[in-house]
């Protein structure tokens, strides 16, 4: 049994606001398709951010649309969780992958967390933000019970874990999975991952396309972007992995200004032997010149053949010691949300609901975020251990659903107002 598996399409996003990018990311999506379809697996698995955001444009959904059809017609069935960008928190809102389940998508999702595909289960959570990783950890040991009772099992999820994310924004440590699965396939990470993990494989595709320029990267020139596919048929999985030619060329050059003319010049020549306008980050360091001379200059050269030119100016006045500087890192909002709030509360629980937080309030998903505030709040400020014990007394593993459902939570949620009366904590533990 041979399926392909998927992660992170980011269908209608828009890097710098450029129409063309968007249409690349559409393009490869159907490049992938086209591989999978000619390679004949048995079934394909997307693990999430399908969709950049959660209310697609039309253009987005019809290139899903086109993709599901050829499948369907191909016969092959498609399944598919939710990621962070394309996932509602609020409990009765649609995410937009609804919109496909009655032309064939099989839609994981916390009503419907269990398939088969033949003897193999094939089951998974949508993303969950960290404030909830107890409950995620809880809900991966569930659906662990149940993959027991399976020869062969998949476990789909969207979730960052510690290894292979930058400082403290994961969801879960790698510690943390279950290790029963035959394959984890993962989704969230834009690099390519393979692990041998528990009794199989855990794997991460990687993003289709370079959804940020830094993921033009030593693992992209390595792996390159594309797909996976797996054979179960063996006692650990085999993973192929399938590189997809990406449309436009990235360059990240660093020219010598003392050898300005040169380079510029074997960069156009190269350049124009390109199918596609290519996407610049330039560098001119060293040397004694002024930025806005060197800018023209670049423009004159190279301007008029490059999608995107993002130039950077270093002459020698400014070169202190700036060029170690990692900026990804330094100055990544949520990296430095992450550290401030650390500094004050020194709580890894408030670190993360700030990091959530800022993640869906800088995008406008003012409900998400207040979903995300109240479940934080049932889970560390209403965490009576009674219900708590209870629950899992009662969650034997063909009422995955109602347990799910009741966990997932429900905004309006009986007892709150019953319960505050029986809290641990305080706000002002803040
Ligand atoms: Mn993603």
């Amino acid at each position: 049994m041979r399926f392909a598996h998927l992660s992170d399409s980011h269908l209608g996003y828009r890097q710098f606001g450029i129409l063309e990018r968007e249409q690349d990311f559409y393009d490869v999506f159907a490049r992938n398709i086209d591989k999978i379809i000619e390679m004949d697996v048995d079934f394909v698995i997307h693990s999430g951010d399908l969709f950049d955001n959660n209310r697609p444009s039309t253009e987005a959904l019809l290139a899903f649309q086109k993709a599901l059809l050829r499948l369907k017609e191909a016969k092959i069935p498609i399944y598919a969780i939710a990621g962070n960008h394309d996932s509602i928190l609020r409990k009765d809102a649609l995410p937009p992958q609804v919109l496909f389940k009655d032309i064939g998508l099989n839609l994981i999702s916390p009503d419907n967390p269990l398939y088969n595909e033949g003897a193999v289960l094939i089951c998974g959570i949508p993303y969950m933000p960290s404030s909830q990783g107890r409950a995620l950890k809880e809900r991966y040991d569930q659906l662990s019970r149940i993959a027991d009772k399976y020869l062969k099992s998949i476990l789909v999820s969207h979730q960052g874990i510690d290894k292979w994310m930058h400082e403290d924004t994961y969801e879960i440590e790698l510690s943390q999975m279950p290790e029963n699965f035959d394959y984890y396939a993962m989704g969230h990470v834009h690099n390519y991952v393979e692990e041998d993990f528990g009794k199989g494989k855990l794997v991460y595709p990687g993003s289709m396309e370079i959804w940020r320029n830094s993921e033009s990267n030593n693992n992209y020139r390595e792996f390159g972007k594309g797909f996976v596919v797996v054979d179960l048929s063996y006692d650990t999985p085999q993973v192929e992995r399938v590189k997809i030619d990406l449309p436009r060329k990235f360059y990240k050059e660093i020219i010598d200004y003392n050898k300005f003319d040169e380079k510029i010049h074997e960069l156009k020549e190269e350049i124009l032997s390109l199918d596609n306008k290519p996407m610049i980050d330039l560098s001119v360091v060293g040397g004694d010149f002024e930025s806005a001379d060197v800018y023209e200059a670049i423009k004159n050269t190279i301007g008029e053949h490059v999608l995107n030119l993002r130039p950077t100016f270093k002459p020698d006045a400014l070169l202190i010691d700036i060029i170690d500087v990692d900026p990804d890192k330094t100055l990544d909002p949520r990296s430095l949300l992450h550290l401030k709030v650390n500094e004050k509360y020194g709580r890894e629980e408030v670190n993360r609901l700030s990091v959530d937080l800022l993640d869906n309030l800088s995008v406008g998903r003012i409900d998400d975020a207040q979903i995300i505030s109240d479940r934080f709040y049932k889970e560390y400020y209403f965490n009576d251990e009674n219900m708590n014990d209870k629950d899992l007394e009662n969650s034997q593993s063909d009422s995955l659903d109602d347990y799910l459902d009741k966990n997932i939570g429900n905004s309006n949620e009986e007892s709150v107002e019953e319960k505050s009366n029986s809290k641990q904590m305080s706000f002002d533990d803040f």
